[in-house]
């Protein structure tokens, strides 16, 4: 860990939105053929990894991911190291589930300690329903196990406060144009920095770029999609389906809690009635 530089920002905390998780697939003649050389005992192809939301880049937080996995696998302990906008990942192939140690380590500028987060490799659907089971599937036969998660940045030490903050820009375009687009120096002066969303699209509606879907996030930024889209589950939208999932459950929980309480009192009204003619016989 690098020494901490400068002073810590007081009174902030800067959060950014991260999906891990694992997605497996069972060998299969005609979509996932076995490879040559895969042993014989070994029933799918998996990655585990660790990336943006949206797919955007974290490399500006996130430097490392240490992959600890089953003793079995050969070389079980993996480094990767971040390539901007590439996610962090491991493909690999097997025939059991088991618990894989995913271990963060930021950028030297955070200060900040590794981090351990734990995650299930799931090879097969589970549920009591085939509703349920279908949920963790994607594209007809692949198993997802994805985990939404935000990094909280406890009054960040200024030069990584400097890091987080200094400006979202929009993701996938390349850096040589991104660079001549947001330099100060270009002809139109015009710098992504401190400009808001709509500004920035229509800088980059401007210069050619393909306009992003509604709902798509800026790199760099701390925000989250309005709504979903294949392969990206995290959004506001579910967010809501959630809260309306919790609310229901809430309103079912009352109403269970409410039906107990007229029971009880039906019975401690019998016990009286039994103690009293008892008190009489
Ligand atoms: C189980 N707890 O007993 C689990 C262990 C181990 C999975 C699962 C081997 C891969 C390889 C593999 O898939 N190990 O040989 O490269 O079910």
């Amino acid at each position: 860990m690098a020494p901490p530089t400068g002073k810590r920002v007081k009174g902030v905390q800067i959060f950014r939105p991260f999906v891990y998780g694992t997605t497996a697939q069972p060998f299969d003649e005609k979509t996932n053929p076995k490879p040559p050389g895969i042993p014989d005992d070994h029933t799918h192809s998996w990655t585990v990894f660790v990336k943006g939301i949206d797919d955007v880049d974290i490399t500006y937080w996130l430097r490392r991911v240490q992959f600890k996995l089953h003793e079995s696998i050969p070389n079980h302990v993996r480094m990767i190291e971040g390539e901007k906008g590439k996610p962090f990942q491991i493909h690999e192939t097997g025939w059991g589930e088991f618990e894989i140690a995913i271990k963060l380590y930021y950028v030297p500028e955070s200060a900040e300690k590794p981090q351990t987060l734990y995650h299930h490799l799931r090879l097969h659907p589970y549920g009591r329903t085939e509703a349920e089971k279908e949920a963790m599937r994607l594209n007809g036969n692949q198993v997802i196990s994805w985990a939404y998660e935000e990094q909280i940045f406890n009054e960040p030490y200024e030069p990584f406060y400097e890091i987080l903050t200094s400006g979202a820009i929009p993701p996938s375009i390349p850096a040589s144009a991104l660079k001549a687009a947001s330099s100060p120096s270009a002809s139109s002066g015009f710098s992504f920095q401190g400009k808001s969303q709509k500004e920035i699209r229509d800088r980059e509606r401007e210069l050619g770029f393909a306009p992003r879907t509604e709902g798509g996030v800026l790199e760099r930024s701390a925000m989250i999609p309005l709504t979903n889209r294949p392969g990206q589950p995290f959004s506001r939208e579910t967010e809501q389906l959630e809260i309306k999932k919790l609310k229901e459950a809430a309103v079912k929980v009352e109403e269970m809690m409410r039906k107990l309480k007229e029971e009880v009192q039906k019975k401690e009204k019998l016990l009286k009635e039994l103690k009293e003619e008892n008190a009489k016989g």
